[in-house]
């Protein structure tokens, strides 16, 4: 069976699902597009054959050929495409953050409640990464020990002009939330702030962070965002345990050495650095909702807690103390 999709926001993610939902996964098809600026969304559509461009998201979410809905808008704007879908009861893939607010976050696990099962599947992208599931298993494994410390490196070239000082931690950062906690296995409690020297690239945006958090059982994670390091995107983790440390490997594919030097080529943006990882991430959420089973990716529940953690760090780059991250309980759909 085909998994026929409709997509809302045909911008720069938007595109490169397109392009991945046509040309490089298998069992979907897009069928519907959406955008705010309407001249985007029909050049989009042009490439793809019997596809309709609606007006609206809500448009794309109603659509009855449409089985399953992606969000690939503006971050405020996902709260009313993912409830809507829920509420159609269509499995819809929302990019991240989930929704910008942690109140927004709560409606849609709400909807989910009134749904009776898990429909929204969040953009964490990194879970699907080989790496990361590799440094992963070999946390899991014991080799290094219980972890004590995580680094967590999150470097961009540079970032576009509406890039704003808050973006570092809600937009940046959000990933090294999700990754962490997943990592480690545990929700995260407390976070402080600092803001370095500013890269003459960017003083308005106080670049870079540094971000020192504590898990629930006190473990450190240590999470740098530079946005404007102009080298390339550069993603950097290493968990440092009782007994050894784990870390992502330089990537490659070949190491150069030539004329006193040694390396390898660094990524230039996410598109590049995570390729396999959102091709994974689509396949496996395409074959289970195909098959009628909830998606087991990312989940709302992990959405409003990485966004909770983006509220405390916006508390405490603004107020310079250490935040507290306080979560609601926990709803028995996402045991
Ligand atoms: P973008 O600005 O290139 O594209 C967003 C598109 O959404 C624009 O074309 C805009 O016109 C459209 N849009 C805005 N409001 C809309 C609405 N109400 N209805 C329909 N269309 C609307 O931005 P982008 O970089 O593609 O980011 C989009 C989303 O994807 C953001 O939430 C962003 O955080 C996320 N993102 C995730 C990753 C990742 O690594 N997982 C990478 C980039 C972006
Ligand atoms: C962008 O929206 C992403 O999600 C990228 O993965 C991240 O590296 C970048 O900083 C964000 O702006």
């Amino acid at each position: 069976m085909t998994l026929k999709v409709g997509v809302i926001g045909t911008g720069m993610i938007g595109q490169d699902h397109i392009r991945r939902l046509t040309h490089v996964v298998s069992g979907a098809q897009v069928v519907a597009v959406a955008d705010a600026e309407q001249a985007v969304a029909e050049k989009v559509a042009a490439n793809l054959p019997g596809a309709r461009v609606h007006t609206t998201g809500a448009e794309v979410v109603a659509d009855p050929d449409v089985d399953a809905v992606i969000v690939c808008s503006w971050g405020p704007t996902h709260e009313e495409y993912v409830v809507a879908s829920v509420d159609a009861g269509k499995p819809v893939f929302c990019e991240k953050p989930l929704a910008t607010t942690t109140d927004a976050c709560l409606r849609i696990i709400e909807a989910e409640g009134r749904a009776g099962r898990r429909l929204v599947q969040v953009g964490f992208m990194r879970r699907y990464d080989a790496d990361y599931r590799a440094l992963k298993q070999v946390v899991d494994s014991g080799a290094v020990g219980a972890p004590l410390i995580f680094h967590s490196g999150h470097r961009n070239p540079s970032v576009p002009a509406h890039y704003t000082k808050d973006m570092a931690i809600v937009d940046t950062a959000v990933h090294d939330f999700d990754v962490s906690r997943w990592l480690l296995g545990e929700e995260l409690a407390a976070i402080r702030v600092i803001a370095a020297k500013p890269n003459s690239q960017g003083v308005d945006l106080q670049d870079p962070l540094l971000m020192i958090i504590e898990t629930t059982s006190g473990v450190l994670v240590n999470v740098e965002t530079s946005v404007n390091i102009r080298y390339g995107y550069d993603i950097r983790g290493e968990v440092v345990g009782e007994s050894g440390t784990a870390a992502l490997a330089e990537r490659g594919p070949v190491v150069l050495r030539s004329a006193g030097s040694v390396g390898v080529a660094v990524p230039q943006d996410w598109r590049e650095r995570f390729i396999a990882a959102y091709d994974v991430e689509l396949q496996e959420w395409i074959d289970e909702v195909s098959a009628g089973a909830d998606p087991t990716g990312p989940s709302s529940w992990d959405g409003y807690a990485a966004q909770v953690v983006c509220d405390a760090g916006l508390a405490a780059l603004y107020g310079g103390e250490r935040v507290e991250i306080r979560l609601v309980d926990k709803p028995a759909l996402y045991t």
